[in-house]
Order: structure tokens, then C-alpha cells, then sequence
């Protein structure tokens, strides 16, 4: 499993929360009173949905505001009091997490692009960050071969937000990084590289979390790109991916 997790979790994890978007318990006409979308007085950030928004596995996909199983006009109204939450900071509005399977939970790649296929990058059940599975790419056992195993997204970014990529990778090599090595790109849909994220060749065998500012193309689609490169020699390089998103706030 991840390792522990900040306070701000749930701000950056809005489908794993029915975000309350409708009601009032009061008739002051601000956040304070009335619920809607995002953050508001009444419901905060929504109820949870499973435990995604404090670490756990997140089964839903994309904004949820809608079907919430008893949500709570009455659950809520006596959590609000003027005199607490006139002191609350309000929380990024409008947050927004992008990348549709981001932890693989569908047991399969799509919509994720398989780039490169040496060796082909799969979905496995043998070492999840979180949940049930987690996507492998290059080689734990057998032959080396000598290419790429390649896997990316294309996520449009909305203008004017700003939007981190967050991913898990679990890096295992034989290798030395001259030869073989782990590393993720941002990239643009012409496939040219617009930034290295990180480029490694590390045989750690644990979870590393690596965030990443992609602020800076907002308005376009990039494409967060995942490789392992194997030269063939005969030891071994792999990388285990989990868990990957693009939030906006
Ligand atoms: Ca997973
Ligand atoms: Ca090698």
C-alpha cells in the first residue's frame, strides 16, 4: 500500500466523493448554507465514496454528483455553524481529477495507449499500490529484450487551471542506467517529449509517489508517457505503475 497521506488528500481526490450538490439548511445564501458543487458549508466536500479520498482504493471514475445512496439535507445541518465555519479556509473549488482508470482497476489498459510493446506492458494482479491492480512494464523474469515497453494517456487540461499529475512507480533492475532504466515523460500529441519527469534506472522494490506540475499546459492535451527501455543483455529491468492521475484546482 501508499504510504501515508496528507491532510489534502480529499482536496485531490474528487471522485472518490459524492460531492453533495444540492440543499440548504439555512437561509444565509452563502457556501455557508446552501450545498452545490465542489466544496460548501452543508457537506464540505461530499460523502465519501468507498475510501479513495483518504488513501484507499477509488472505484468511481470522473466527477460524481449524482446517485448518492442517502445524502443528507439532514446528515449535514448540524455540522454547520456560523461560528466554526466562518473560520474554515475554503478548499481549490471545482477540482477535478482527469485520467479515466488511473489505477487499473478495470483490469485492463483502456483508455490507456500502449505505445511499445518489448516487452508488452500488462495488467497484473502480482503487486498493486492500491486496490487489486497495477500495470507492469518491461521485464521481471525470463529473456531481455532489446526496445521499449510503453504505455501513455491523452488528458485535455482546461484553460486556466492549474493541474498536477500524481503517479506511484515500483522499480526493480539488473541493470545499470547506460543500458536499461524507468522513466515518464510529458508529452504532446505530435508524441514530441515536453518534459522528462523523472529517468531512472533504480532497483528500490518500493512505491515511489512523484508529483508533477503540468499548470503550464493548460488549454492543451498532453500525454504522460511511461516507459522501461531493455538493451537486451540479459538483466532484467521492469516498473511497476499505479494509481496515476491529473487533478485540476
Ligand atoms: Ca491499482
Ligand atoms: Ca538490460
Amino acid at each position: 500500500m501508499g504510504g501515508a497521506k496528507s491532510p489534502s488528500t480529499p482536496y485531490t481526490s474528487p471522485s472518490s466523493l459524492y460531492d453533495v450538490v444540492s440543499g440548504s439548511n439555512g437561509g444565509c445564501g452563502t457556501y455557508l448554507c446552501n450545498a452545490g458543487p465542489g466544496y460548501d458549508g452543508p457537506t464540505g466536500l461530499g460523502t465519501p465514496n468507498a475510501t479513495g479520498a483518504f488513501g484507499g482504493v477509488t472505484p468511481a471514475l470522473g466527477t460524481t454528483t449524482s446517485s448518492s445512496p442517502s445524502t443528507t439535507s439532514a446528515s449535514t445541518s448540524t455540522s454547520t455553524s456560523t461560528s466554526t465555519s466562518t473560520s474554515t479556509t475554503l478548499p481549490p473549488s471545482g477540482s477535478q481529477q482527469l485520467v479515466v482508470n488511473p489505477g487499473f482497476e478495470t483490469g485492463s489498459f483502456s483508455p490507456w495507449v500502449i505505445v511499445s510493446s518489448s516487452p508488452a506492458p500488462t495488467v497484473v494482479t502480482t503487486n498493486p499500490n492500491t486496490g487489486s491492480y497495477s500495470a507492469l512494464l518491461g521485464t521481471v523474469s525470463g529473456t531481455d529484450p532489446s526496445g521499449n515497453s510503453t504505455v501513455r494517456l491523452g488528458i485535455t487540461i482546461p484553460s486556466g487551471v492549474h493541474a498536477t499529475l500524481s503517479f506511484w512507480y515500483w522499480p526493480a533492475t539488473a541493470d545499470v542506467i547506460t543500458n536499461d532504466w524507468q522513466e515518464a515523460q510529458i508529452r504532446n500529441t505530435s508524441g514530441n517529449t515536453l518534459a522528462q519527469v523523472f529517468k531512472d534506472s533504480s532497483n528500490s522494490h518500493t512505491w515511489t509517489h512523484v508529483t508533477f506540475d503540468v499548470s503550464q499546459w493548460a488549454g492543451t492535451t498532453i500525454r504522460p508517457w511511461f516507459n522501461v527501455h531493455e538493451n537486451g543483455n540479459g538483466l532484467l529491468t521492469s516498473m511497476y505503475l499505479d494509481d496515476v492521475t491529473v487533478t485540476t484546482n
